[in-house]
């Protein structure tokens, strides 16, 4: 018997709602149901901002170290819960269960540094012009916020948005994608244990097209953060402006490595192979073209192949797997038509290229890693999201013309360098348009303690996580206060 998951309503976990579930599969094995959901129906969506904006009011009050303090309970149980967690992930989801644990860490770190926020929170105060008066400037927190996940990083990516939202004093309406609403509920199981009062936190199930969509345009929600693909996520971006919400979305990426002639290959082979196929592909920071140096373009290529050629396709559970499976089906067929547009457009065809069915494979998702060399930059293939394990390898005759390539693209969020020439570091540190830039390492692996986000069609608003410039901005607006102590009239600019 699989477990029914349910909503969370202003404290109530709720199976009842509209009557109707979908069920969430295993994309390893379909015939293994993680679990029901409950679907919600509108006037669920309705009740749990209703809820959320009854218990703004007490829980903006509560003092921000005294948040931090529940946030820091639940970073413990999700330490604790770690390896349990992971394997729900993995099951859920698909990723190996390392990369599984690698989500539940991201979440714990994110929930330990976002606690501590609780005793920072700092804005400014700053003299003022006139005698007898102060000026500061403080973070205050914006209302009820709906936060909309994708299935990818499904404890990472809610703990990024519910985390900072949280601890900043707002309060939350969270609608998870429907691929990993078991994730997601554990999740919120940890934090209602933690000891948030009732309302801060409401979970509601359903499709994004519906749920995320009606919960989006919602007149009681005040903020919108969504993770998801850039069509979406500007779509939403459009009616939060129609509806005057503040609106952040981490979109697509389309994510470049350059590797020069003086790179050390071996790395940059390990960088490649990390960054094309690990989470199958299915990372907005996924390294989907490869731009090398002609010098050493058919080395690399070979030494690429013969990596990727090595990789294990299965279940994520197993210990010897590298590579599991995508998602769901429409998300295979979608990766597998990007593969026959690749032929068609007349790039090579080095590995892959076909569904994975040997042995227990055949109940799954499961794609090969496929490489397509002689990419010109133009092509669908080297331009599109794929969201899969689809690398693009590209030739450049230099650094200028590689930045170039890495450049010409809609999106802006990952890029990698592999050089030994610091000048040739600092030259495309400067000139890649992307938000986050690697030397010698891989396009994943962003920290927690800085920004996260892209620039052009990758991202929309503020950007996540913390640092300056992170997901404070976001879930916190300025206030500015002058007090004026003098007991007269004072005029600014004129006295
Ligand atoms: C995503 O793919 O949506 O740097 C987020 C990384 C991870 C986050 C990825 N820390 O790949």
């Amino acid at each position: 018997m699989s477990e029914v998951i349910k909503n969370l309503i202003d404290g109530k976990w709720e199976g009842k709602s509209s009557g109707e579930t979908f069920e969430s599969i295993n994309p390893a094995d379909t015939s293994d149901v993680v679990g029901v959901v409950t679907k919600s129906a509108s006037a669920d969506v309705d009740r749990a901002v209703q809820a959320a904006k009854e218990a703004y009011r007490k829980w903006r009050h509560i003092p921000a170290p005294k948040r931090g303090e529940i946030l820091f309970m639940a970073a413990e149980t999700l330490a604790k819960k770690k390896q349990e967690l992971g394997e729900l992930v993995t099951r859920e989801m698909g990723k190996v269960l390392s990369e599984a644990l690698g989500d539940v860490q991201e979440a714990i770190d994110i929930t330990y540094y976002m606690a501590s926020e609780g005793r920072r929170l700092s804005g400014e105060t700053i003299p003022s012009e006139l005698p007898d008066k102060d000026c500061k400037s403080i973070r205050v927190p914006i209302g009820v916020c709906a936060l909309i996940t994708p299935w990818n990083f499904p404890i990472a990516i809610p703990a990024w948005k519910i985390m900072p939202a949280l601890v900043s004093g707002n309060t939350v309406v969270f609608k998870p994608s429907s691929y990993t609403a078991v994730c997601a509920t554990r999740l919120v199981e940890i934090l209602q244990d933690a000891g948030l009062p009732n309302g801060v936190l409401n979970l509601v199930h359903g499709r994004g097209e519906d749920t995320g969509e009606y919960l989006a345009t919602h007149p009681g929600i005040e903020a919108i953060s969504f993770t998801g693909s850039t069509a979406v996520g500007e779509r939403l971006a459009r009616m939060a402006m129609e509806g005057e919400k503040k609106v952040s979305c981490e979109m697509g990426g389309k994510n470049g490595i350059i590797i020069m002639d003086d790179a050390n290959l071996e790395l940059a082979v390990e960088g490649a192979v990390w960054g094309g196929f690990g989470t199958t592909g299915q990372r907005c920071t996924a390294a989907s073209r490869l731009i090398v140096h002609e010098a050493v373009y058919d080395r690399f290529l070979e030494m690429f192949k013969e990596a990727a050629s090595k990789l294990r396709i299965g279940n994520g559970l197993h210990k010897e797997t590298d590579v599991g499976p995508l998602i769901n089906e429409a998300q295979m067929e979608k990766v597998l038509r990007y593969i026959e547009i690749g032929k068609e457009e007349g790039a090579k065809l080095i590995i892959g290229g076909r569904a994975y069915k040997e042995g227990e494979c055949a109940k799954g998702y499961f794609i090969e890693p496929t490489i397509f060399s002689d990419v010109r930059p133009d092509m669908r293939i080297a331009q599109e999201e794929i969201f899969g394990p689809v690398v693009c390898v590209i030739r450049a005759k230099d650094l200028e013309e590689a930045i170039a390539i890495a450049n010409d693209t809609k999106y802006g969020l990952v890029s990698a360098v592999y050089t030994q020439d610091v000048n040739k570091s600092a030259i495309a540190e400067r000139d890649i348009d992307t938000s986050i830039v690697y030397i010698n390492a891989s396009t994943i692996g962003a920290e927690i303690q800085l920004p996260f986000g892209g620039r052009k069609r990758s991202g929309i608003g503020n950007k996540e996580a913390g640092g300056r410039g992170g997901a404070l901005d976001m879930f916190t607006e300025w206030k500015v206060i002058y007090r004026d102590f003098s007991g007269k009239l004072q005029k600014a600019q004129m006295d």
